[in-house]
């Protein structure tokens, strides 16, 4: 371990991708490595559709920045570099099982089947959240970090009780959610209850300018031994090994064991959200170097190098993820203003005394206008 005593850090001497424990199946370069504890075994077509996921994310991604740049959402937080953790770990549930989302989780969202249209309803300011959270079992995004980890517990307790029920809840946050009180009481919770749960950690190493050696002296999967249970880091930026280890943690909790700790090691190569300028605290080179571990590229290099795709397959990727482009956009647009008042609505489920005077003094407000 290394001390930087101005800043009293601690770097832990193995941290990232060069970490002997990090569970890898699939190279930066494309190649197929095993792996005595998470092995996969996986046809091409499911190869192919998860490339495919992966760049219809990354299209809708840049698509939804570029729209929030043109004034049409209020703001944007990019997945940008984290299609891998998501879509591979998103792809290893069931539907039944539910999932708690930060406000990053396009990737999770787009597996569950909701629509990226209504993602967008959110950062545009229409409502609080744009799905049926019963209908594709995920809950609303959570700006407040970590509080959903108790949430995914809670759940995860209750499923717990219901006899016959073998359905899991995942809590998706990140690497700075690990320093929240909420999330070490959620591990607490689960741990003592052997609660169905996987608390699944995108370490993206930035907690915005927060890198995540100012927040731990060890490996964030590490910490889960503290709590009794286990915890494993697997590469962020391989779709592979991400299937295979959610797998593996889902069936685990599913058998009545008791939490697991997933940590993707990845990095976010955007910015923390549109409003935010990483090259205010984080180095170019950095970047450049992660660039090299795209995610998506990998995938590539071991379809295009395996034969498992030619030519016309990435064409026609290409082709669809345009369209859904055009379709996201076209839909943004032209999506209603809601009414002013609406936002006063779905708060409380039993309305609050309090709000409703505030809604009642907004109204009056508004209407002086009108009468102007
Ligand atoms: C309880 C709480 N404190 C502070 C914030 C402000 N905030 C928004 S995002 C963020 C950093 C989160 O970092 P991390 O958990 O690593 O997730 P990432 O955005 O990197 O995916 C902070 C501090 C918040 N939303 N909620």
């Amino acid at each position: 371990m290394t001390v930087d005593s101005l800043h009293h850090t601690v770097a832990p001497a193995e941290a990232g991708p060069a970490d002997p424990t990090l569970v890898q199946l699939l190279t930066p370069e494309g190649q197929r490595r095993g792996h005595p504890d998470f092995p996969l075994e996986i046809a091409d077509d499911d190869v192919r559709a998860l490339y495919r996921d992966m760049v219809a994310l990354r299209r809708f991604d840049v698509e939804a920045t570029t729209l929030q740049r043109q004034g049409e959402l209020g703001i944007w937080a990019q997945v940008l570099g984290q299609e891998a953790a998501q879509i591979g770990s998103a792809r290893a549930l069931r539907p039944t099982d539910m999932v708690f989302p930060t406000y990053r989780e396009h990737g999770v969202a787009w597996c569950r089947g909701i629509p990226p249209e209504d993602i967008l309803q959110l950062f545009r300011g229409i409502n609080f959240g744009g799905w049926d959270p019963a209908a594709y079992h995920v809950a609303p995004y959570t700006i407040v970090i970590g509080a959903h980890a108790l949430h995914a517990v809670g759940y995860a307790m209750a499923l717990q009780r219901e006899p016959g029920n073998d359905s899991i809840a995942i809590a998706y946050f990140g690497d700075g959610a690990t320093s929240e009180g909420d999330v070490n009481e959620a591990f607490v919770f689960a741990a003592s209850y052997r609660a169905p749960v996987i608390f699944f950690v995108q370490n993206n190493q930035w907690a915005i300018s927060v890198p995540e050696i100012r927040q731990s002296p060890i490996p964030l999967y590490q910490r889960a031994a503290g709590f009794g249970f286990p915890g494993v880091r697997v590469d962020g930026n391989d779709v592979l090994a991400c299937l295979a280890v959610t797998r593996a943690a889902a069936a685990h909790v599913r058998a009545g064991n008791g939490p697991y700790l997933i940590e993707a090691f990845t990095y976010r190569m955007g910015a923390h959200t549109t409003s935010d300028d990483p090259t205010r605290y984080r180095l170019a080179a950095e970047v450049e170097a992660w660039k090299l571990r795209d995610p998506i590229e990998r995938v590539k290099a071991y379809l295009s190098r395996s034969g498992a795709a030619d030519a016309d397959f990435f064409t026609d990727v290409d082709t669809e993820a345009e369209r859904l482009a055009e379709r996201v956009r076209a839909a943004c647009v032209t999506m209603p203003d809601p009414g002013p008042l609406t936002m006063f609505d779905h708060v409380y489920a039993a309305g609050s005394a309090m709000l409703d005077a505030e809604k009642a003094a907004y109204a009056e407000y508004l209407a002086s206008f009108e009468e102007a």
